[in-house]
């Protein structure tokens, strides 16, 4: 017997595959073909970007650690002179290895008791809430899965408090300069006057450096841009031949936009959903942009959508900044 719980949980899966569907159909007719970065985390490309922060060339996690193990002092400091007591949200918790630090930091110090990490991903949602409490106990963890937005609203309705939320790893960098100042403004509109964002970004350097990241010896990230590909394959019977793909990453320092593409290695058609869609040679797919900033245009950023900058947080190469901005 199908019983409510059953039927509820098939149907929200069974929407979420057919927006998947609309977007990757829609995506590959479009001129030029792209495919959105947010579908790379699957379980399998979850497993792989696990693989891609333990890369050497990978800085990106290696720099942000440092700054939040290094300066957890501070950086709760700089938080409760604006903020003494606070709920903290964070978007794309992930395994909240990254803000472990400052979690206990807060809870010692009495600044939270209660931690609402927002996540796409169910599983990642669940395991929070298991292993958390028990390695910071006294903290409460009210885990939200959904998308950032919808779940930072339901944050809201929860808690009456001042918040701070965590967005953190260089993901504002999946959103274009222009989509950045847009999604900042919407996440302005969830919070209050008073109200703290601390937001990580990667800072421009030496090109190579940036391009190595996204083009790892061992292919890490060729299997991880690869693995969208084969997700299609798996979730929309679609029929790839992902050896005709070839991983193509860019970086222009004019504009520090790090782009990857996956090129077709010939004129080819793939079937997906029951629909062709046709590949010329050499046409490329247009998979992810990881944009690196100059603290210039952070600043600008924050002003643009309605923050006011209030300290930066460097590591020891000036690589990465995690930043706190207030409403
Ligand atoms: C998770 C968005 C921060 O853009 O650096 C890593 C994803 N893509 N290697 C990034 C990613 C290829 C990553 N973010």
């Amino acid at each position: 017997m199908r019983t409510a719980l059953a039927y509820h949980n098939t149907t929200i899966v069974e929407k979420q595959l057919l927006v998947f569907e609309k977007d990757v159909l829609e995506g590959l007719r479009e001129v030029p073909k792209r495919l959105h970065s947010k579908y790379f985390y699957d379980a399998t490309g979850d497993a792989l970007f696990q693989q891609i922060m333990h890369c050497q060339e990978y800085y990106l996690t290696r720099c942000e650690m440092d700054i939040l193990r290094g300066q957890t002092e501070q950086i709760v400091r700089a938080i409760r002179r604006q903020a003494p007591v606070f709920d903290l949200v964070e978007l794309g918790a992930g395994d909240a290895s990254k803000s472990f630090y400052l979690l206990k930091e807060l809870l010692r110090t009495g600044a939270i008791d209660t931690y609402f990490p927002i996540d796409i991903s169910r599983n990642i949602i669940a395991q929070l809430q298991q292993s958390l409490p028990v390695k910071l106990p006294g903290l409460q963890v009210t885990g939200l899965n959904g998308e950032y937005m919808d779940m930072l609203q339901a944050a809201g309705q929860i808690t009456g408090r001042q918040k701070v939320v965590m967005f953190m790893g260089s993901s504002i960098g999946n959103f274009t300069p222009a989509e950045a100042v847009q999604f900042c403004a919407k996440l302005r509109q969830q919070l209050q006057p008073g109200d703290m964002l601390m937001i990580g970004f990667d800072l421009r350097k030496n090109p190579k450096t940036i391009l190595d990241a996204y083009n790892d010896k061992a292919g890490i990230t060729r299997a991880f841009n690869l693995n969208l590909l084969e997700r299609i394959n798996r979730e929309l019977d679609g029929n790839f031949d992902v050896s005709q793909f070839e991983h193509y990453p860019t970086y222009d320092p004019l504009t520090g936009a790090c782009k990857s593409f996956l090129i077709s290695q010939k004129e080819q058609a793939v079937e997906i959903a029951g629909q062709t869609v046709r590949f010329g040679a050499n046409e490329p797919i247009f998979m992810e942009i990881s944009q690196k900033y100059t603290v210039e245009e952070i600043n600008e950023l924050a002003s643009r959508s309605g923050f006011r900058p209030v300290e930066f947080f460097y590591d020891s190469k000036r690589w990465f900044t995690d930043v706190l901005w207030q409403c």
